[in-house]
């Protein structure tokens, strides 16, 4: 069960017939302050295990997750409304996290400095209790990406799971336990950000907020966490680029565009929303696109054939919807399923003025704008006209051209001939209003601790 004492039980839906699917208890105000209170008494022994005692719990975390992996992925599949097939590759990244991070706090290096009179080195230290803030779309992966560095740099964690999503976390928390990460490491609060999220970012004894979610709700995390010089790490909305040049081999280029913004029923921030095609090779990957999209298999989460599940509630299906209205240009939609649930059919925009709105606000949902562009030169300005910068792809068969839009787009993640953004080992996070810090990796240890420079003096012999 969830850390809270708390009388008041939260609903959680299923977005896929929009029935009660679990309830929970909603912690309040006071049940942040007694798992914060948790989490500080116990820092003092998780940060003093020896560095190999603290890599053996969390490869033990990351076996016990492969152990519950269908448990875990059934639950993450109903609960969110993903594809079960995503939600088992989804807990398998999760296993990985661990065994990845396991492999930290033996290899936290310091430097050693020449400097006159002594001796000088670096050593890396934990920062104490950090609250990690986490939304509804990737649900317990988000959540392992902020806890796999945390833990492994000895800091102690509460976790806040998004009011709509916070079963796999809580189940997580038990299963962690279970495998011998010790009582008070890791606290899982239920409740809503705008009372628990936001005594998190206040709390004094909280020395870091890792938050993803909402650039708008991101912005208000770090001026709230500036009061007491919180560290903050921000992962936020993306609009980020497909960028298809017309010597692109487009068969490919068009069988993967669909993936690449539709997955997660296009709930994803590093969803690639702005598809901006070559104008000479508009008709020939629109045509291709068509099939593509037509062909998707939207439905019930739990069958293994699904390729896309419903959006996650009724006001943010209505929030999506708001972008195809009646003079939308809609070029072609998918099919979805009627009746209950949270449905909305993949639907591409095509030509989309790239000062529309659909062109510019993150939609988190299954629509994705295609804007034509004549040059490199009109691509890169184009990829570039926003306020984001997480994540884009170019397509061609130019490796410098290919190369030259990558070093020139502003955004932190970027694949070529792919569309792929994330893996464990390397780092993940935006530039601009995406956020800052990096997630993943070997980087996302520097944002849980702090570098701390010792000097030595050896004196004068004698
Ligand atoms: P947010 O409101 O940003 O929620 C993300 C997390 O922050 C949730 O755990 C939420 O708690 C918490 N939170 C909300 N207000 C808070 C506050 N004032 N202080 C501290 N924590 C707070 O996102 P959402 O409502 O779920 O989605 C809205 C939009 O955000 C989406 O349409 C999408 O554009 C974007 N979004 C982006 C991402 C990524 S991966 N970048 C993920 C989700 C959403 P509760 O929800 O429990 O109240």
């Amino acid at each position: 069960m969830p850390e809270t004492d708390g009388g008041e039980l939260l609903e959680v839906l299923e977005p896929a017939t929009a029935a009660v699917l679990d309830a929970v208890p909603r912690a309040g105000v006071d049940d942040v302050d007694a798992a914060v209170e948790r989490a500080r008494a116990a820092y003092p022994a998780w940060r003093a295990l020896s560095p190999s005692d603290r890599a053996a719990v969390l490869r033990a975390v990351s076996d016990a997750v492969r152990e519950h992996r269908e448990e875990l992925a059934r639950l993450e599949a109903r609960n969110a409304g993903k594809p079960i097939g995503d939600a088992r590759g989804e807990m398998d990244m999760v296993a990985q996290v661990f065994g990845y991070y396991a492999g930290a706090p033996e290899r936290l290096l310091g430097d050693s400095i020449p400097v006159s009179g002594g001796q000088a080195w670096t050593v890396r230290e934990p920062l104490g209790v950090v609250g990690l803030i986490v939304p509804w779309n990737f649900p317990l992966t988000i959540a392992a990406w902020k806890l796999g560095p945390a833990l492994a740099a000895g800091n102690t964690v509460v976790l806040k799971p998004a009011e709509l999503t916070p079963l796999s976390a809580v189940r997580f928390a038990e299963i962690a336990r279970e495998a011998g990460l010790p009582e008070g490491v890791l606290n899982v609060v239920v409740g809503p950000g705008s009372t628990c999220g936001q005594r998190l970012v206040a709390h004094p004894d909280v020395a870091k907020i890792a938050f993803t979610g909402s650039t708008e709700v991101g912005r208000s995390i770090a001026a709230g966490a500036a009061q007491t010089i919180k560290r903050v790490t921000l992962e936020l909305g993306g609009k980020s680029p497909n960028i298809i040049f017309a010597d692109a081999d487009l068969a490919a280029a068009a069988a993967a565009a669909p993936g690449a913004v539709f997955g997660n029923a296009g709930q994803d921030c590093c969803a690639r929303s702005r598809i901006l095609v070559q104008a000479s090779a508009l008709d020939a990957f629109m045509s291709a696109l068509e099939g593509a999209v037509r062909a998707i298999r939207v439905g019930d989460p739990l069958d293994a054939s699904t390729e896309m599940g419903p959006l996650i509630s009724a006001s943010h299906r209505a929030s999506v919807a708001s972008f195809v209205d009646d003079v939308a240009p809609v070029a072609f939609r998918g099919t979805a399923p009627d009746g209950p649930g949270f449905w909305f059919a993949p639907t591409v925009l095509c030509p989309v003025d790239p000062r529309a709105r659909a062109a510019r606000e993150e939609i988190f949902g299954p629509v994705a704008v295609v804007i034509p562009f004549d040059d490199e030169q009109e691509a890169v300005r184009l990829a570039n006209d926003t306020i984001y910068g997480l994540s884009g792809s170019i397509w061609s068969g130019d490796g410098g051209r290919a190369l030259r839009v990558a070093r020139a787009l502003e955004a932190g993640v970027l694949s070529i001939n792919s569309n792929t953004s994330v893996r464990v080992s390397t780092p993940f996070g935006g530039f601009k209003q995406s956020g800052y810090g990096r997630e993943l990796g070997p980087n996302a240890l520097d944002a849980y601790t702090e570098v701390k420079s010792i000097f030595f003096s050896t004196g004068s012999a004698g």
